[in-house]
């Protein structure tokens, strides 16, 4: 029996989160067209016959501006010590930048076998695909290259095999029917701040972050009560919307999510907050679940 842990580490949008939904066939991590969409590290656990590996989405590794983003930052780099193997996940539609060579730097730092997962094949020609991955090539003593397209590929058969060679002999780390060791108040809080990144533009989306105050679950339905924190009067009117219309938009979307994860109805309550620089207050960093919590 192979059982063993795999870190998702890169920049922001490289693809990370979707790669991971990819490897499970289910979502487990939130995805939006947005840099910093994912704010605390994210397992998948992926249950084969003869192995177990767990999976670790992690935060793009970026320049901060807030606490909570070197604390993303700093929870990446986390992840990736203790782990058998890294998934560097490069968006290889964008020029190698600054931002690649400080993420590449990490990994070299970590010392331990790295995969160059090469993402978003479907939106590059074939010859730079080849001429991107002589780049890389020379950058870093990769252990092995996978150019694949997270997003439309649908088999990784050959990246999971591969991955397993590198994993040691040992017994599961989970009991072998779980997922995710994501907290249920947590994944609903997701559901919710992917809608908003989705509905929202410019700093909203950033500047919001998703709590779960209310869960009552009773057998065929449940309530759910949250409260979205923004740091700005102005966010606010924004979130609520004429009328309310955008906060409405946003419940409306989460909550057949929210309902087909419980597996009941779902009676959605949104409270729209002003925490002023949340985003630099430790405290509330922690308690909304983001960041390193380690620290
Ligand atoms: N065309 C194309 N788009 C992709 C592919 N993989 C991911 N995307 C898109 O890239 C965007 C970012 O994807 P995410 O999975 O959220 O990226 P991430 O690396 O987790 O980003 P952070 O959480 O911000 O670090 C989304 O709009 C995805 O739909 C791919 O293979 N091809
Ligand atoms: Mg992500």
């Amino acid at each position: 029996m192979k059982s063993g842990f795999v870190a998702l580490v890169g920049r922001p949008n490289a693809g990370k989160s979707t790669l991971l939904n990819a490897l499970m066939k289910q979502k487990v991590a939130i995805v939006s067209d947005k840099p910093q969409t994912t704010r605390s590290e994210i397992r998948g656990i992926l249950n084969l016959e003869d192995a177990q590996i767990v999976f670790t989405d992690t935060p793009g590794i970026h320049k901060p501006e807030h606490l909570l983003g070197s604390r993303m930052n700093k929870e990446a780099s986390n992840v990736m010590q203790g782990v058998d193997l890294i998934y560097l996940v490069s968006d290889g539609s964008v020029p190698f930048s600054r931002g690649d060579e400080f993420v590449l730097r990490m990994v070299k730092q970590s010392g331990i076998p790295a995969f160059l997962i090469f993402n978003k094949i479907d939106r590059m020609k074939k010859e730079d695909v080849l001429r991107y991955l002589e780049l890389w090539q020379k950058k870093h003593d990769f252990a092995e290259f996978f150019p694949v397209s997270a997003l439309k590929q649908e088999s990784y058969e050959d990246l999971i095999r591969t991955t397993l060679e590198y994993l040691p002999e040992g017994e599961p780390f989970y009991p072998r029917e779980t997922l995710t060791d994501a907290g249920i108040r947590f994944r609903i809080g997701e559901i919710i701040r992917e809608k908003i990144l989705m509905c929202t533009e410019e700093e909203v989306p950033h500047a919001s972050a998703v709590y779960v105050e209310t869960l009552k679950t009773k057998k065929e339905s449940a309530e759910v009560g949250a409260l979205i924190l923004v740091e700005k009067q102005g966010q606010k009117g924004i979130m609520i919307g004429k009328q309310g219309a955008m906060l409405k938009k946003i419940g409306t979307m989460a909550r057949p999510e929210i309902e087909a994860l419980l597996g009941k109805r779902v009676y959605l309550s949104l409270y729209v907050r002003v925490e002023k620089e949340w985003r630099d207050r430790d405290k509330l960093i922690t308690e909304y679940g983001y960041g390193n919590i380690d620290e």
